[in-house]
This record gives C-alpha cells, sequence and structure tokens, in this order.
C-alpha cells in the first residue's frame, strides 16, 4: 500500500485475515499512550494462529493514546479505537468495547501490563471447549501472586472487597474484583443492557446480573507491577465497590450518583451548621473583631461564612466520591469547578427558596413546602454540576 497525502493506492492494499474472528480483545484506557504499541505485541505472540482483533476503548486521554492506537492500527487492522467523547469509567468502556465486535468470544484486560496476555490462549480453551461459561484471571488463587505488583495495601483492600462479594453474589471466587476475563459475546450481550456500568467492578457486575450461574474457570495470575504510567484506581477500591453494590440492589430506585450526591449534601447541612456554632462563640463572639454589628448582622455574615464552608466540602466530597471517576485534578480544572458548583448551588438555592414559596402561598403546608424545596433544590443542584461541574457539557 503507498499513501501519498490522503491518497491510498488501494489496489497494493495488504490481504486482509480471512479467517473467521474468534476472540476479541477489550482494553479499556485511560492516559496509556506508552503501553499500547508494546502490549499490541505481546498479544500478537501470544495468541499466534488465532484470528483476534483488540479494541481500544479509549476516553479522550489527554496523552494521546486514541492517535497511539490509530497509528498503529493503520498497519495492523486487527487494531482498533473506540474513542469517547466527554465520558469516563472503565467499567462502561468494557461494555462497550464488548459489544463493538463480531468476535463469539470477548476478552477484557487492562492494558498497562498488570494482566499477562499469555494466559488469553489457555482461557480461550477453556470456554471454547464448552465446559465453562467464563473464565478469568485470579490474583488470589493457589498459584497466584501479587509481590511482583508491590501494593500490599490494594492486595488488603481486595482481600476484604472479595469477602463481601462472594457474600453477596453468592459465587465462591478468589478474585471476583479481577479486571481480567473472558466470556462468550453472546451471554455478555444478552445482560448487556442490565449491566450497571458504574464503578470499576465489571467481572462482579456479570456475575451478579446473570439469571443462570455461571461455570467459571480461574487461571492463577502473576499480577505484575504496571509498565508506564500511573494508576487510575487508587484510593477508593473498597469505596467503588461499596457503591458498585448499592447500584446493583437500590440503584434503580434512588440513582446511585444521585444517592451519593444526596448524602453529601447532608453531611453538608451539618457541616454548615457546626462551622454556624463556630464562628458564633469563637470568632465572631470576639468583640473587636465585629466592631458594633448589630446580633442579626453578624449571625447573617457568619451564616453566609458557614454555607460557604459547607458548599466548599461538599464540592471536596463530591469531587472525591460521588464523581471519583471524572474527578478535576489540578489547581486550574479545581478552582473553575469549585465557581461553577458554587454557581450551581445558588440557583439550586433559589429553586429551594422559591418553589417552598411558591407551594406556602397556595395553602400547602409549610412542612411539605419546605420538604419540597429542598428536594427540588437537591434534584436541580445534582443536573446542573452533573452536567457542567463534572461533565464535559
Ligand atoms: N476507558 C477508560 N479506561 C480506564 C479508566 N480508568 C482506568 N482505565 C483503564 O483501566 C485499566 C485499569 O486501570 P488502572 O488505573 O491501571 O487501575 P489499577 O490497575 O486498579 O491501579 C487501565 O488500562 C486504565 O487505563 C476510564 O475512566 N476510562
Ligand atoms: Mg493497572
Amino acid at each position: 500500500m503507498t499513501i501519498t497525502g490522503t491518497h491510498i493506492a488501494l489496489d497494493t492494499a495488504p490481504q486482509a485475515d480471512l479467517r473467521p474472528l474468534e476472540l476479541a480483545i477489550v482494553l479499556p484506557t485511560y492516559n496509556e499512550r506508552k503501553n499500547i504499541a508494546t502490549m499490541v505485541e505481546r498479544i500478537d505472540k501470544a495468541l499466534a494462529g488465532i484470528a483476534w482483533e483488540v479494541i481500544y476503548v479509549d476516553d479522550n486521554s489527554p496523552d494521546g493514546t486514541a492517535d497511539e492506537v490509530r497509528r498503529i492500527a493503520q498497519e495492523d487492522t486487527r487494531v482498533r479505537c473506540i474513542q469517547r467523547i466527554g465520558r469516563r469509567g472503565l467499567a462502561s468502556a468494557a461494555i462497550e468495547g464488548m459489544c463493538a465486535t463480531s468476535a463469539p468470544f470477548v476478552a477484557v484486560m487492562d492494558a498497562d501490563h498488570q494482566h499477562d496476555p499469555a494466559l488469553l490462549r489457555g482461557m480461550l480453551a477453556a470456554v471454547n471447549s464448552g465446559e465453562y461459561d467464563l473464565a478469568y484471571a485470579s490474583r488470589f488463587a493457589e498459584g497466584a501472586s501479587t509481590e511482583e505488583w508491590g501494593r500490599p495495601d490494594r492486595v488488603k483492600a481486595s482481600g476484604f472487597a472479595n469477602k463481601i462479594a462472594n457474600k453477596v453474589t453468592g459465587v465462591e471466587l478468589t478474585d471476583p474484583m479481577s479486571g481480567f476475563f473472558l466470556i462468550p459475546a453472546k451471554i455478555l450481550r444478552a445482560d448487556a443492557h442490565r449491566l450497571s456500568g458504574v464503578g470499576f467492578k465489571i467481572l462482579l457486575d456479570i456475575l451478579a446480573t446473570v439469571d443462570t450461574p455461571l461455570r467459571v474457570k480461574e487461571f492463577p495470575m502473576n499480577f505484575a507491577a504496571r509498565a508506564e504510567g500511573e494508576s487510575k484506581l487508587d484510593q477508593t477500591v473498597v469505596f467503588e465497590f461499596l457503591v458498585g453494590l448499592y447500584d446493583k440492589w437500590l440503584g434503580r430506585i434512588i440513582p446511585t450518583r444521585f444517592a451519593l450526591f444526596g448524602t453529601v449534601g447532608a453531611m453538608g447541612v451539618v457541616v454548615q451548621v457546626a462551622a454556624l456554632w463556630v464562628l458564633l462563640h469563637f470568632v465572631f463572639g470576639v468583640r473587636f473583631v465585629i466592631g458594633n454589628w448589630s446580633e442579626s448582622t453578624t449571625f447573617n455574615v457568619a451564616n453566609a461564612i458557614a454555607a460557604l464552608v459547607a458548599m466548599t466540602f461538599n464540592f471536596v466530597l463530591n469531587n472525591e466520591l460521588t464523581y471519583s471517576d471524572k474527578r478535576l485534578r489540578g489547581f486550574g480544572p479545581v478552582l473553575r469547578g469549585w465557581a461553577q458548583f458554587a454557581v450551581a448551588c445558588s440557583l439550586g438555592l433559589l429553586t429551594n427558596v422559591g418553589s417552598a414559596a411558591v407551594l406556602k402561598t397556595i395553602g400547602i403546608h409549610s412542612a411539605i413546602a419546605v420538604v419540597t424545596g429542598i428536594v427540588l433544590g437537591a434534584v436541580w443542584n445534582f443536573a446542573l454540576s452533573s452536567k457542567f461541574v463534572w461533565g464535559k457539557y
């Protein structure tokens, strides 16, 4: 094939692989540019003789991961790239990748070399034989090791989460939180619409969602240290996991993110009252600070400051927990996010107070009016900040 400018001489293009596709390997990525070429090489070596494709699902990484994938894909059509704009999340990326292939078997793997592609061949054989519905690589099975990983803290956290996971799913696996598995595409697609796609525990999500229990084959793995770049999922593994569980069981009644947002908001109320108390007793209580303000001015100023403290507290907590998958980082983005959050909150407050006032004038009991105002304000706050603070649009 010759390429001159944008012109491609197709007559000399290499023949596509005409064997039917057997296996698709889905690799979700966020800032993994340096890990792409080496991973494709390793997969190629590991799967000689098998018709495979790899699908990178990249959430528009600022380091140019998607461009790097396309560069390699130009020369190797078995490599594909889904570039998602304005989206974040490992689980949803894995689901979309698995739904984007015609291969009868799909595997999901980390792109950072922590998972060894050499296991894929055995995993495929196990499921292809019809004896198993799912093959996965375990960090904690007999014969596995996490020594190279060098993160005893996370080994501990995973161990704890695994215990709860086994209890609630009723499936006894040594590592239900593993991110490396292979499954027939049919099984996945049959239930894809019921998967929650929240958090990072896609395997657990699948196990908890399917109606007929899957026959699972476990492969011990040596969980390596990541090759290049840094982990995105560091601090909040256990938290993510609990959120995943909530989402599975109650998420349909009150959406998970809204529940988190509401919980943080309720904590904010406590913070505001506490801050107001501290300000009135310890700061504004001192005469020279306030000069000769009247009592109500003192109260209003103290309360405004307390509200700001609470709002900042809410912003930080939402950034760390509610939107941990879209967390704003760095001084500029955090400051901008905080300001946008402040605007969203003031609009929420207007809705809150305004709707309560309207309800009261039409004769609704004031308690009901106030509670309705709070709920409407919260929904409005949530909608605005999801869209403008932690969303892309
Ligand atoms: N598409 C996508 N991939 C992600 C996201 N977060 C993490 N990943 C990828 O998921 C894999 C595992 O993430 P990593 O940060 O290594 O998590 P850890 O191994 O648990 O520390 C890597 O290939 C990441 O690039 C995300 O928000 N979107
Ligand atoms: Mg990793």
